[in-house]
């Protein structure tokens, strides 16, 4: 496992000298190290301008700091070229670009979209509205028992007729890691475009974007230990050529009269406007940090951590657990008898501990389990054993009031 007390001095949270932070909400957002904050810190302290404009020394600078990130991201994931990299403001706003430049311009009635039950309001709602307005249908691979796609009728969801299939890579609320690889094959047997939404896969796996053959795939920064307001998405630079802006304004043009505009080339054709520049740099330091720790030694140190939730809160007979994928994240979804989430994510709260609870903006996964709202546990690269220790010895003791 990682020396998590080694781990936790790169975080300034676990540093204050308060009382014990027990973080189990990663799968929200990250807690983020100083590296990353100062990296941000150093661009509005030192070389604030904005890019791709200004023409002096702290201008030049921001810029190469920005655009080197592009080659971070590249040689990160393995993407094959840095003009498909799009800088956005996260995962949501990636995928709904592609709804927009790509599904506006290409659907129609006689296309359908494939998504499955397991997906993330990021991942379901922007394609039911551009399905809406095209008269395309959306399809679903429904979800089995176990929290895995149920792919048994894999076959009949597909036709010559399917447009996009987009997919979740890792599960929000299971942890699941779907078979996204072998999906995309599918996918693209019957000639339709593969949209991947890696917001739960890349902070914590080894993703090869070549290897993968995708056509989209998106994913946030902060999520990895990077600041909020910035993601990727990156698409084939042949498609995204094809596909019409997202929005219109500054920097995505090239030559504008009053009639009309042109469109600057791929990526910044879908850049609109000041970028969110600070963040973009934070994201770079952040893709550093994961680097310098490594990723194999962070995946194997979260499914330690998986193994030992999943036995110490199996030995409670209050709590049920939902989902058993085997090829999963590190993400406990559960609910302890007689107890709201809501009720237990409070109650845990005053002993310092931070879950999530409620429908994970996954509200058919819900319905499919039959509840309103599950807790959920999920672990980082800085978590602990002792912090499942605290996590269960906390739900006893909640477990005993509301009884
Ligand atoms: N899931 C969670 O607690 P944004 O908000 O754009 O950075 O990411 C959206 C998103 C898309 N797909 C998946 C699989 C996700 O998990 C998320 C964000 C958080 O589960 C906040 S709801």
């Amino acid at each position: 496992m990682l020396d998590v007390a080694s781990i936790r001095k790169d975080f300034p949270i676990y540093n204050k000298g308060n009382s014990p932070l027990i973080y189990l909400d990663s799968a929200s957002t990250t807690q983020k190290p100083q590296s990353v904050i100062d990296t941000i810190t150093s661009y509005y302290d030192s070389y604030t301008a904005n890019i791709h404009r200004a023409l002096y020394t702290i201008g030049e600078k921001a810029t190469d700091e920005y655009e080197k990130v592009r080659e971070k991201v590249k040689l990160f994931l393995n993407v094959p070229d840095t003009h498909s990299i799009i800088f956005t403001r996260g995962t949501t706003e990636s995928i709904n670009l592609v709804s927009h430049a790509w599904g506006t311009k290409f659907l129609d009635e006689k296309n359908n979209v494939i998504v499955s039950e397991m997906e993330h309001h990021s991942n379901l709602v922007p394609w039911q509205m551009v399905t809406e307005q095209t008269g395309a249908s959306l399809k679903f691979i429904p979800l089995a028992d176990d929290g895995t796609l149920n792919l048994k009728e894999l076959d009949s969801y597909f036709s010559p007729n399917t447009k996009l299939m987009s997919l979740v890579h890792q599960s929000n609320v299971f942890g699941t890691v779907n078979p996204i690889k072998s999906l995309i094959a599918k996918a693209k047997s019957v000639g339709a475009i593969t949209m991947i939404d890696g917001a739960q896969a890349v902070p914590h796996s080894k993703v090869d974007i070549t290897q993968l053959n995708c056509d989209f795939y998106a994913f946030s920064g902060h999520k990895m230990t990077g600041p909020t307001g910035v993601g990727v998405l990156i698409g084939r630079t042949d498609l995204l050529e094809e596909m019409d802006p997202f929005m219109g304004g500054g920097e995505m043009i090239d030559v504008v009269t009053m009639e009309k505009s042109t469109w600057n080339q791929v990526p910044w054709k879908f850049e609109a406007g000041t970028p969110n520049i600070a963040q973009v740099i934070g994201l770079g330091a952040a893709i550093d940090y994961l680097i310098s720790v490594g990723l194999e030694k962070i995946h194997s140190h979260e499914k330690e951590l998986l193994d030992y939730g999943l036995d110490v809160l199996a030995q409670n007979k209050d709590i049920i657990l939902f989902g058993h994928p085997e090829n999963r994240g590190a993400v406990i979804p559960f609910i302890v008898e007689n107890v709201h989430p809501h009720d237990l994510a409070k109650f845990l709260d005053t002993d310092g501990i931070c879950i999530r609870a409620g429908h994970h903006c996954a509200q058919p996964i819900m319905n499919r389990l039959g509840v309103t709202a599950t807790a959920r546990a999920s672990f980082y690269l800085y978590n602990s054993k002792e912090d499942i220790d605290r996590l269960a010895e906390s739900i006893e003791k909640t477990a005993r009031i509301f009884a």
